[in-house]
C-alpha cells in the first residue's frame, strides 16, 4: 500500500512543533473516542455520551481564550487545526466544539462583565456545562437582523419573549446566549439558564444530517432575566455576527478534515479494489477523482492556513472568512459526493465514511451562513452594493 500524502504542498512546514503537537493529540483523541462508535451514534440519532466533557478534558474548548478563564491559551492556527482533526471525525464533533468555543464563551469573553466570565468560562471550558447559540429563529434565518425575540424591561430586571430554531444543542444545554432586542431596538445578548422559569427547549428530530448531534427550539414565554445576564459591551448586530466570525473561521478548517477523511478512504479503497482485472484506481475517470479532490483539498489548506495567519495578526476581515467558509465547504461535499461514487454501492452503507459526511455536510453547507449568503458578502465587498436590502 502506497503512502496517501495529505499534505501535498508541505504546509506542514508552515506549522510550529506546538501546533503540529496540539493536532497530533486531538488526531489520537479522533481514533480513540470517536471512531469506534460515530457510525453507530450517527445512524442511531444518538448524541456520544459525555461528549462535551471529553472536548473540554483535552482542551479542545475555548481554544483561543486566555488560560486565566479556564481556555488553553493557544492561537488561531491551532484552533483550527483543532477543528480539522474534528470534523475527520464527525462534523457533529466539531459543532459541538465550534457552539461551546466560538459561539458561546467567545461572546462571554469578548462581552461579558468580569462576574459573567469567572462564573461561566472556566466550566464552559471544562465541559461541566454546555452551552448553545441562539440566533436563528422559526422566520428568521439568513436575515437575523429582523429577529422578533423581544426584551422588555421588569422592574429592575427584563422579561424574554420569542423562540430561537435550529439550535445546536438545544435539548441538553444549560445555558444559552441569545440574542433579542430590547425596546430601543437594540440587539442584546442575554445568558438564559435552563432552570428558568418559562424557558423550553424542544428537540428536533428526524434528521437526515448530524444526526450524532442534538438540534432544537429555544422557547422564551416570559422568562425573567436579571440586569446581569445581560452581556453589557454589546448592543448591535456586531455582537451576535462577530460570534460568527469565529465560527466560520474554525468551519473553513474542519470541513478539510471530512474532506481528507473521504479522500484516504477513497484512495486506500480504488486502489485496493478490483474490475476488468486491475484497481479501479487505474482508470482514468477515477484517477481525475482523485486528482481533482487533492487539488481542492490542497487550496482550501492554503486558503485556511493563510486565514489563520490573518486572524492570529488580527487583520482576518469578516469577507475573507465568507470566502473560506464557502469554497472550503463546497470543497468537501464535492469529495464527499464524489468520492461515494468512487467507492460504488460500498458508498452507501456505514462500513465507510462517505456518505455521513456527505450528509452532515449538507446541514454544514447551510448553517453559519449559507452558499448563497456568503456569496452575497463576497459580492458586496467586490462592488459596494448591498444585494440584501
Ligand atoms: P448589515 O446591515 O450588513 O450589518 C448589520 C451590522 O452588523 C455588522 N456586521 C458585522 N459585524 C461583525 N462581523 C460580521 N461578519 C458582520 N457583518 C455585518 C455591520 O457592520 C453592521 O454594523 P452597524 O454598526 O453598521 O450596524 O446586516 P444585514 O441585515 O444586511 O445582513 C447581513 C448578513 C446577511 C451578512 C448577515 O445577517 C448574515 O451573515 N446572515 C446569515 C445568518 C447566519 O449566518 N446565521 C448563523 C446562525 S448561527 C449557526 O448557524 C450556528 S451552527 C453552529 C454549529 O452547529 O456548528
Ligand atoms: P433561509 O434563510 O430561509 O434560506 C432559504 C434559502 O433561501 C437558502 O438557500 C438561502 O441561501 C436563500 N436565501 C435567503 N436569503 C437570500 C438572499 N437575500 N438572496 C438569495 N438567496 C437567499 N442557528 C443558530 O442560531 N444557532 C445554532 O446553533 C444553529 N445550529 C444549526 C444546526 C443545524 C443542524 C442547522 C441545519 C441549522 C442551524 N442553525 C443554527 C440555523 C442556520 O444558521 C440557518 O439554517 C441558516 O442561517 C439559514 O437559515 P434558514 O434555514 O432559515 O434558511
Amino acid at each position: 500500500m502506497r503512502n496517501i500524502n495529505i499534505d501535498y504542498y508541505a504546509i506542514d512546514d508552515l506549522l510550529s512543533a506546538e501546533q503540529k503537537m496540539v493536532r497530533q493529540a486531538v488526531r489520537e483523541f479522533v481514533q480513540r473516542e470517536i471512531r469506534p462508535t460515530i457510525e453507530e451514534h450517527a445512524q442511531g440519532h444518538t448524541e456520544i455520551p459525555g461528549l462535551m466533557k471529553k472536548l473540554g478534558d483535552i482542551g479542545a474548548l475555548g481554544v483561543y481564550i486566555p488560560a486565566t478563564y479556564g481556555g488553553a491559551g493557544l492561537d488561531q492556527m491551532s484552533y483550527g487545526l483543532i477543528m480539522q482533526e474534528l470534523e475527520a471525525g464527525d462534523s457533529a464533533v466539531r459543532s459541538a466544539a465550534s457552539v461551546q468555543s466560538s459561539l458561546v464563551m467567545f461572546p462571554i469573553y469578548t462581552y461579558g462583565s468580569e462576574q459573567q466570565k469567572q462564573e461561566l468560562l472556566p466550566a464552559l471550558a471544562k465541559g461541566d456545562l454546555i452551552g448553545a447559540f441562539g440566533l436563528t429563529e422559526p422566520n428568521h434565518g439568513s436575515d437575523p437582523g429582523q429577529m422578533e425575540t423581544r426584551l422588555t424591561k421588569d422592574g429592575d430586571g427584563y422579561r424574554l419573549n420569542g423562540a430561537k430554531m435550529w439550535i445546536t444543542n438545544a435539548p441538553i444545554c444549560d445555558v444559552a446566549v441569545v440574542w433579542a432586542r430590547d425596546e430601543a431596538g437594540k440587539v442584546r445578548g442575554v445568558i438564559v439558564r435552563r432552570e428558568y422559569a418559562g424557558f423550553t427547549r424542544i428537540e428536533t428530530g428526524n434528521k437526515w444530517s448530524l444526526r450524532a448531534s442534538r438540534t432544537g427550539e429555544l422557547v422564551f414565554d416570559n422568562v425573567y432575566i436579571r440586569q446581569t445576564d445581560i452581556l453589557p459591551d454589546v448592543a448591535s448586530m456586531k455582537g451576535p455576527l462577530s460570534c460568527l466570525n469565529s465560527a466560520r473561521y474554525g468551519i473553513s478548517w474542519g470541513v478539510i478534515g471530512a474532506a481528507l477523511d473521504c479522500y484516504e478512504t477513497v484512495v486506500k479503497y480504488a486502489t485496493e479494489r478490483e474490475q476488468f482485472g486491475k484497481p479501479i484506481a487505474a482508470f482514468q475517470l477515477q484517477q481525475r477523482k482523485m486528482a481533482e479532490m487533492l487539488t481542492e483539498i490542497t487550496k482550501a489548506q492554503l486558503l485556511s492556513w493563510r486565514l489563520g495567519v490573518l486572524k492570529n495578526e488580527g487583520r482576518a476581515t469578516p469577507q475573507q472568512i465568507s470566502m473560506a467558509k464557502r469554497n472550503n465547504v463546497e470543497m468537501a461535499l464535492k469529495v464527499a459526493r464524489e468520492g461515494r461514487q468512487v467507492l460504488g454501492a460500498m458508498g452507501i452503507v456505514g462500513d465507510f465514511p462517505l456518505m455521513r459526511h456527505m450528509m452532515n455536510l449538507e446541514s454544514v453547507i447551510t448553517y453559519e451562513g449559507t452558499h448563497d449568503i456568503h456569496l452575497l458578502i463576497t459580492g458586496q465587498d467586490i462592488t459596494g452594493l448591498s444585494a440584501f436590502s
